[in-house]
């Protein structure tokens, strides 16, 4: 039923190369067909609860971690996306796990978690992959970044500016290093006002991302209507990261 060849050519890999290292993300239409992604939401939509399962923002948020151990399909997004990443990465990588996500609208009672999601991941390096599994409008809450934030000046400046990266939001546990750091969405506005632009990912189902989201500002678009199905595979997390034996 699946393909078993690798949906990336040299050549794609080439030009995700060239691009992670010069944007810090790649994008790949069509990388996986319609019917591989429609098995994989039938799969994720029958997991409500269990080992390595979250649910967050008022219920509206869906997590499945380790997915790779648990449906076919992810398993093979899973062997193609290693092989992808160790050739841009010139280095033998394996995801320390893949997330399964769904999103559905925030209800009303849950407004308040439309505020304070744009992040980074880390500080140490962190590369993610996705795989797209529904069509994304700008309201079924697509995941957005702000491009050129990967840049090291932009990044130093800010590592100075009071308030935007080390702020009330990324202090709030004391004494456990945060993975990643909330950045105030009034910091945002101020970027978008002095000429950055949101770029939401607006995608067909079987779109794949590469993307260093511990560089690139970004975050899940608070979903309004209609539901988001992705993949995610997590790279150079620390060991165990999310990481279950649901054998
Ligand atoms: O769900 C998404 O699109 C992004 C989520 C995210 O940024 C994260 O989990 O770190
Ligand atoms: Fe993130």
């Amino acid at each position: 039923m699946f393909k078993t060849s690798s949906p990336f050519s040299t050549e794609v890999t080439e030009e995700a190369k060239e691009s992670m290292n010069k944007n810090g993300y790649f994008l790949i239409p069509n990388a996986y067909p319609k019917n591989f992604c429609e098995q994989i939401k039938t799969d994720i939509d029958k997991v409500n609860s269990g080992l390595g399962v979250e649910k967050n923002y008022g219920g509206s948020e869906t997590r499945i971690w380790s997915a790779q151990k648990r449906f076919k399909g992810v398993k093979k997004f899973f062997h193609d996306s290693n092989k992808l990443l160790s050739s841009i990465l010139d280095q033998q990588i394996i995801a320390g796990t893949v997330l399964a996500i769904k999103n559905n609208p925030l209800t009303e009672e849950h407004q308040k978690n439309s505020m304070g999601r744009w992040h980074i991941d880390s500080w140490r390096s962190q590369e993610k992959v996705f795989l797209f599994l529904s069509d994304t409008t700008e309201k079924s809450g697509p995941l957005e970044f702000i491009p050129n934030t990967h840049k090291f000046l932009f990044r130093l400046k800010k590592a100075l500016e009071p308030g935007f990266f080390f702020n009330h939001f990324s202090m709030l546990k004391k004494g456990i290093p945060r993975r990643y750091a909330s950045i105030p969405d009034k910091k945002i506005e101020a970027l978008f006002n002095s000429g950055y632009k949101t770029k939401p990912l607006l995608v067909k189902a079987g779109t794949v991302l590469v993307i260093n989201s511990a560089k690139l500002i970004h975050r899940a678009r608070p979903c309004k209507e209609g539901q988001r199905h992705a993949l995610t595979a997590y790279y150079s997390t620390a060991k165990g990261y999310h990481d279950y034996d649901v054998y």
